[in-house]
């Protein structure tokens, strides 16, 4: 399905609505196996992850715990600006706990970079990363994903609680914004 979002912007289907959720369904179960017996904490990166997140706990058992770590490194363009603000911090220490970070999209890497930096520095029991979307053509960092969704192409994405200057989170799929009609790059 190809939407016309605003006049000049065009966004074409990649991930349906289907796909999204027998996939985070999947998701949840192996995580849920793998912590089994055990505390979770979940902390979802905001924005971007809150759709993912609210659906992904829903699949899961009602003892696990959320928070939320916001940061900023895009603003209104396409490309990362390579650094990473953080917009919110924690409402809680991590120390001690089992925590598996939720991220919406992982592109050039450096988002998580930071956040994983940040929150080892804060001595949780263990630490691993959940992302619903890998765009491994564009990474500038190594990172590992214990858990991913989707990779996908080299292409920006909306919906699904993913943005172009703040639009389209609410898409319920997830979309290529055409390329020609966004910045280039
Ligand atoms: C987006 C996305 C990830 C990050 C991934 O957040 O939600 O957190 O970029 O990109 P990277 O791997 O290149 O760092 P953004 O900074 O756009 O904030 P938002 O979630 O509020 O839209
Ligand atoms: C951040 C981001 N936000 C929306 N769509 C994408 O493809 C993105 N990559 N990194």
């Amino acid at each position: 399905m190809v939407l016309l979002a605003r006049p000049r912007e065009k966004i074409s289907t990649l991930i349906s609505q289907e796909e999204l959720q027998k996939r985070i369904r999947e998701l949840a179960q192996e995580i849920s196996r793998d912590y089994q017996g055990r505390d979770l904490l979940l902390i979802g990166v905001l924005k971007g992850s809150f759709m993912f997140l609210a659906d992904l706990l829903r699949e899961m058992d009602h003892s696990v715990e959320i928070d939320f770590m916001g940061t900023s490194s895009y603003g209104a363009s396409t490309q990362s600006s390579g650094e990473v603000r953080i917009t919110k911090d924690l409402e809680k220490s991590v120390a001690g706990r089992h925590v598996l970070l939720v991220e919406d999209i992982v592109d050039t890497g450096l988002t998580l970079r930071y956040l994983v930096d940040t929150l080892r520095a804060r001595q949780p029991a263990s630490l691993k990363v959940c992302a619903l979307l890998d765009k491994p053509a564009r990474r500038r960092v190594r990172i590992s994903l214990d858990y991913y969704g989707f990779i996908i192409p080299n292409a920006f994405v909306v919906g699904y609680g993913l943005d172009y200057q703040e639009k389209y989170r609410g898409l319920p799929y997830v979309g290529v914004l055409e390329p020609d009609q966004s910045e280039k790059g």
